[in-house]
């Protein structure tokens, strides 16, 4: 792409002083509003991203907005060295919203898949009774649940875990959507094993929609085998599959939810795990926290972010246009386009490599057209835009992939 000087200026700064990260497409933001972002240059883009579903209310809710502005000016942090005022009410809003008893609050995804293991394993021992140090946790092949040390001992991506070592022990991971092998491991070692952990869609994975009816034999599965069945609704949550919880899809009612990502619209590093007190009550006073957990903004802005998803309907909205977008682009026939797939507004396109140009040459094309998303595993390109999206924003990001596309061919 042919980059103006200011966006050159910004991406040799974080060349010069940050550490890599990605391979991120050469596009300098620097204001966002609903669906749409733009450039320190001032181009429109429509984001196909969402900062992998994090922004489901848009970019710069102004009600989210209001809630951290206002509480910014009254009450920032207390630690939870102090009661405050805003924790307790976040606490029953969302506890009475999932159908849980209690809500533990953490800040980011990788934080509350940690909070769910620690309490896995402590309910094993104290309410199943598996002996100390032996409890198993299964996990599935190609998962992506976070970047802590412990989180990466199970990842079975190569780049995501080499040289990190020594790993934690006590995790095993099977095939995912394969209810059999999680049968199988049940039947062999189900008596020291604390939970199963699972992605209702496997996102860094590409994607990947599960067989109808697997959480719903896997959630049985494990209440056969007295498993907790822990889903990880970081990325599926919060109506971007086009009900409030992926799991709801199927009717399951998970043992512990653990939610990041668009539970504060994006503003804020929040997440959070639910569960019933024969779980959450196994961790007693001084045996988790977080300095930041459950701070008073962000128990504003998440509650903001939540009320916006109920009154703006973006449950249905996702499932609505979800199913629009999934038909226009199979419509779409090109060369390019392997397979469509996906649930609500988590879509990926698998993307055939054609005259040379990759995935990667898909998305650098939608860009300078004017929408962003980013390919994964070099062939699949996410398409995730904000729940917000009107059907009119959808037709028009739809005609500029096909267009991007179309020119490429
Ligand atoms: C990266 C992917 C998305 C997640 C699920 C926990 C976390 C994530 C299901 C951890 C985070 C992110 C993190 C970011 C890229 C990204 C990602 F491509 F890797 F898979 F979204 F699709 N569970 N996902 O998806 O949450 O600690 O980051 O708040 O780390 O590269 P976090």
């Amino acid at each position: 792409m042919n980059l103006s000087e200011k966006s050159q200026h910004y991406i040799s700064l974080e060349e010069k002083h940050g550490a890599h990260n990605y391979h991120p497409l050469s596009v300098v933001l620097a204001k966002g509003e609903g669906p749409l972002v733009w450039d320190v240059d001032g181009k429109q883009y429509y984001d196909f991203l969402s900062a992998y579903s994090a922004v489901n209310q848009g970019h710069c809710h102004p009600k989210i907005v209001e809630a951290l502005n206002t509480q910014a000016q009254t009450l920032c942090l207390t630690s939870r060295a102090f009661y405050n005022d805003c924790l307790g009410p976040y606490e029953e809003m969302m506890t009475k919203l999932f159908g849980y008893d209690k809500l533990l609050p953490m800040n980011s995804g990788a934080e509350a898949v940690e909070t769910a293991l620690k309490l896995a394993r402590k309910w094993a021992y104290q309410v199943k009774g598996v002996a100390e140090n032996e409890a198993i946790i299964v996990t599935c092949k190609d998962n992506f649940h976070g970047r802590t040390i412990s989180i990466i001992s199970y990842s079975t991506d190569h780049n995501a875990k080499k040289e990190y070592g020594p790993y934690t022990p006590g995790f095993e991971a099977i095939e995912y959507n394969d209810t059999e092998a999680l049968e199988n491991i049940l039947k062999e070692k189900g008596e020291n094993i604390a939970a199963f952990l699972v992605e209702p869609i496997q996102g860094e994975a590409g994607v990947v929609v599960p067989d109808d009816g697997y959480l719903k034999t896997c959630y049985d599965l494990c209440k056969q085998h007295n498993v907790l069945f822990v889903a990880d609704e970081i990325q599926t949550g919060i109506a971007r599959t086009g009900k409030m919880l992926c799991c709801d899809h199927e009717n399951v009612r998970p043992d512990i939810i653990i939610l990041g990502k668009a539970l504060s619209g994006g503003v804020l590093p929040v997440s959070a795990v639910l569960c019933d007190d024969e779980i959450m009550m196994t961790i007693s006073p001084g045996q988790h926290g977080s300095t930041f957990g459950g701070f008073p903004l962000a128990c504003k802005v998440a509650t903001a972010a939540m009320k916006v998803v109920i009154d703006e309907d973006l449950a249905e909205k996702a499932e609505k246009m979800g199913k629009i977008f999934r038909a226009k682009m199979k419509e779409m026939k090109s060369p390019f386009i392997k397979l469509v797939r996906g649930k609500g507004l988590l879509n990926a396109v698998e993307i055939q490599p054609y005259n040379g140009k990759t995935a990667w040459d898909v998305c650098v094309e939608m860009a300078k057209n004017g929408l962003l998303a980013k390919p994964t595993h070099q062939h699949i390109i996410r398409f995730a835009p904000p729940l917000i999206i009107t059907e009119e924003q959808l037709n028009e990001g739809l005609e500029i992939i096909e267009k991007s596309i179309k020119s490429l061919e």
